[in-house]
């Protein structure tokens, strides 16, 4: 096993790697920023080094200032979480040549699913079902990207190969093809100094559904069902559920797959998530995700195994433990994010938490970093804590949410707490199966 990890993150999903790394006998390090020395998994870690200010670009995205924490601490891997470094091909090619693991895929893979349109590739190429697209990059010639649209047929989307949600554009007609594709390259090359754009016929009403994976680089890969993920603010996802209300067990087992035939196609390894759109009850791949994602407890919950702890193992160099047909679906889980956030306007809402207090009972988890007295810093996301209810069936863990959310208490800073309350009561979600716009409806009522 891995003798020793520097854990390059922060928040509950350091606490988190702290918790699967203690179990498996790993000594820790925690790399952190200044503001965040008093953090929970930074006092429960063998050693911690602080690798910067509190701007993120000066410690949490610092590369060599994250390597060097491994240097001086004599560790041998860094697990980078989500957001950061987690899905920076660059980094991941600088640990290795410095001689560490990273803990994830290797950066090809890694800058193979960073460019949307060569992911979409790989994936067409494996049998995974895509958005009908342009299958590649869009060229100069109007008449061309005219072509190819009328062929898909209105409305498409134009969407950036270096983005994720930013810069996309819905073109309705012939009229507006041109224009939005120029402006979607100009956008994509000024945020993300790729001008490649694409092409995808435009669902209106989808799901959002993704499927997790597990894979050891060694020729075995697992699925482990799927998340559903619609209900989304603006591209934050606000609840999560798995598995996905109405999906059978022939869909989950054939979706699923595709994706396990991908991964060992492409000699995938470490934890990854195949993201879908899903309408009029098919799948259509968008994005990979190379990283363990915050909403990856409800998979944890129903399939009862330790995602975080499997991604150490893997980076270990030991063979998947399971086979597919080891993992079995028990009942039904549903995270709420809570955030540190204005109820009406959503900015964020940093400062002391006077009281906290963390609900439980059956069937119910707290990912959290804080604790009473905790001050919610200003420079990082908003997330303070994750609840999750688990339960035999999507009734029971929505019920179980509901008393989750009646007895958490924070005190003394803004939270969406009361949000959550409301979605757990609201007839359409109650019913299940709700689309990504439905909960910006919801919210403009
Ligand atoms: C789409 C789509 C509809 N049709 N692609 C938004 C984020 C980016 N990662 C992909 N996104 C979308 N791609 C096609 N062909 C609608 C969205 C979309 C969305 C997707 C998932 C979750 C929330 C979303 C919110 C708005 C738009």
């Amino acid at each position: 096993m891995l003798e020793k990890v520097v854990i390059a993150n922060r928040g509950e999903i350091a606490l988190r790697i702290l918790r699967a790394c203690k179990e498996l006998g790993i000594k820790t390090v925690a790399a952190h920023s200044i503001s965040d020395r008093d953090l929970i998994h930074v006092r429960l870690a063998d050693e911690s080094v602080c690798i910067g200010p509190d701007m993120v670009s000066e410690s949490y995205l610092n590369i060599p200032a994250v390597i060097s924490a491994a240097e001086v601490s004599d560790a041998v891997a860094i697990h980078p979480g989500y957001g950061f470094l987690a899905e920076n091909a660059n980094f991941a090619e600088q640990v290795e040549k410095s001689g560490f693991i990273f803990i994830g895929p290797n950066a090809d893979t890694i800058r193979l699913m960073g460019d949307k349109v060569s992911a979409i590739d790989a994936m067409q190429a494996a049998g995974v079902p895509c958005v009908p697209g342009s299958g590649g990059p869009l060229g100069e010639d109007p008449q061309e990207n005219l072509a190819i649209a009328r062929n898909i047929g209105y409305p498409v989307i134009i969407k950036a190969a270096g983005g994720g949600g930013r810069g996309m554009r819905v073109v309705h007609s012939e009229a507006a093809l041109t224009n939005a594709v120029a402006m979607t390259k100009a956008e994509a090359s000024a945020s993300f100094n790729n001008s490649t754009v694409y092409m995808e016929k435009f669902l209106e009403n989808p799901r959002h559904i993704e499927i997790q994976v597990l894979a050891d680089g060694q020729g075995n890969a697992i699925h482990l069902a799927e998340r559903d993920c619609s209900l989304q603010r603006r591209h934050q996802k606000v609840v999560e559920e798995a598995p996905a209300p109405g999906i059978t067990v022939e869909q989950r087992q054939k979706i699923g797959k595709r994706c396990v035939d991908a991964c060992i196609k492409m000699n995938y390894r470490g934890a990854g998530t195949f993201e879908f759109l899903y309408e009029n009850g098919e799948f259509y791949f968008i994005e990979m995700n190379t990283r363990i994602q915050v909403e990856h407890p409800i998979t944890e919950m129903i399939t009862g195994v330790d995602l975080v702890k499997e991604q150490l193992r893997i980076a270990a160099g030991e063979k998947l433990r399971y086979q597919q047909s080891d993992i079995k679906i028990t009942g039904h889980a549903i995270e709420c994010r809570i955030n540190a956030e204005d109820p009406y306007n959503f900015t964020p809402s940093p400062g002391k938490i006077s009281i906290f207090h963390a609900p439980g009972g059956p069937g119910v988890r707290v990912d959290s970093h804080v604790y009473s007295s905790y001050t919610v810093p200003p420079h990082y996301d908003s997330l303070i804590g994750k609840l999750i209810a688990h339960g035999e069936d999507r009734a029971t863990a929505i019920a179980r949410m509901r008393n989750a959310l009646d007895e958490i208490i924070v005190e003394g800073i803004k939270t969406n707490i009361q949000l959550h309350q409301d979605i757990m009561r609201d007839g359409n979600f109650i019913q299940g199966g709700v689309n990504i716009h439905y909960l910006e409806e919801k919210l403009n009522l």
